[in-house]
């Protein structure tokens, strides 16, 4: 069994982090900037999310206007952080003259003040040369993505954007491509929310509780409630810090980390009931079908099933198999001690030492997933020994 001791012994050296220029040049970026256009991965996280809003919160109270912008919705108890329903999936609407109207936001969907509005209604009747018009925002920040095109759509449907406006790199990824005109990319961060936090205490603001319980939404979820080995006393400070500004740290915990939907809680039931070992208990795994989930109701979802298996007391690799709704195998993996990442980039997947995933592509079978990286994983193993 894993103990302690082994834990500690294996902990990671802390990267190096940001530069004092970097720190400068941002700083500098943001105090210059009036409207600010803040952007985060696509298929959000809650790190993503608890960036994006609780940064937004302490901007505006700072005084600037922020537009708030990920190409996919959050879903679940994301969607009921504070500020939520103002994030924008599409940003043509609010700087493109062409065809503006067609898909204009919804009144108070996105920022205020908005002197492009009016603008807008006129120039679809007068036909003005395209280019004219000045851009609504005068920075970007892009937060917790470690590539531009991490961003997903945001960044594709609007590639001349990221040219032409100063971006500011926030993140916390080993992997990041350092994009930005200014990188404030700490690996040693436990959540992009920790380097914001850092941020604001630069910029002299102090986050109101609405920005307060976004970043602390995003650490938690992003360090499992501080557990993981990216957890430092600088964390904990900092976290402490946005409990005395009025986050609710319990409330978050519950509704965040412990509560689960109905429809998640009835699918485990099942899939639990499909738990295996092999190579003398070193591997677990759990298989999903799409009856399961069919049968299952709404916000039936398989998150967290590969960390029960990988958890579970003398087990080195965890793994979910599941069909999709594509017909493909998505199989994830979790393990304490064996590079799972290499193993799912046999089969075209990455990720992280701790967590990793890949698929196969439909007509593929669970079966056929399965024996695939059952033999993956046992050579993993005996190489390992
Ligand atoms: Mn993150």
């Amino acid at each position: 069994m894993t103990t302690v001791a082994a834990d500690v012994a294996s902990a990671p050296e802390i990267p190096p982090a940001i530069t004092d220029d970097d720190w400068s040049a941002a700083v500098e970026l943001v105090r210059n900037a009036h409207r600010i256009l803040l952007c985060t991965h696509r298929k959000p996280d809650g790190d993503a999310i608890g960036s994006l809003l609780g940064l937004g919160h302490a901007l505006e109270s700072g005084g600037k206007q922020v537009t708030l912008a990920c190409a996919d919705r959050p879903d679940g108890s994301l969607a009921t952080l504070p500020g939520a329903a103002r994030i924008v999936t599409d940003l043509a609407p609010l700087y493109r003259p062409a065809g503006a109207a067609r898909a204009a936001p919804r009144a108070g969907e996105d920022h205020e003040g908005s002197e492009g509005d009016a603008t807008d209604n006129r120039s679809a009747g007068l036909s003005r040369a395209p280019a004219v018009r000045p851009l609504p925002w005068d920075l970007i920040i892009s937060l917790d993505a470690s590539a531009l095109d991490r961003l997903g759509a945001l960044y594709d449907a609007n590639r001349p954007l990221f040219e032409r406006l100063p971006v500011i790199d926030l993140d916390h990824h080993f992997t990041n491509d350092r994009f930005g005109n200014a990188n404030l990319v700490d690996p040693g961060a436990a959540s992009a929310t920790e380097v914001i936090t850092l941020i604001l205490e630069r910029l002299g603001i102090t986050p109101n509780v609405a920005a307060a319980t976004c970043l602390l939404a995003g650490m938690m979820t992003d360090s499992l409630s501080f557990q993981t080995e990216s957890t430092t006393p600088r964390t904990l400070r900092l976290a402490a810090s946005l409990v005395e500004a009025g986050a609710p740290i319990s409330a978050l915990a519950y509704v965040l980390l412990r509560q689960r939907p109905m429809g998640g809680a009835l699918l485990w039931s099942k899939a639990l009931g499909t738990l295996q070992f092999a190579a003398d208990g070193k591997i677990a795994w759990i298989e999903v079908t799409r009856a399961m989930i069919e049968s299952s109701g709404p916000a039936a979802d398989s998150g967290g099933l590969s960390g029960f298996a990988g958890n579970i007391a003398g087990v080195q690799v965890g793994m979910a198999l599941e069909e999709g709704a594509d017909g493909n195998v998505y199989v994830g993996l979790r393990s304490q001690s064996v590079d799972i990442a290499a193993i799912a980039a046999q089969f075209g997947g990455g990720g992280h030492k701790r967590a990793a995933g890949c698929h196969f592509l439909s007509p593929a079978t669970i079966a056929d997933a399965r024996a695939k990286m059952l033999a993956a994983i046992e050579a993993a193993l005996a190489a390992g020994e």
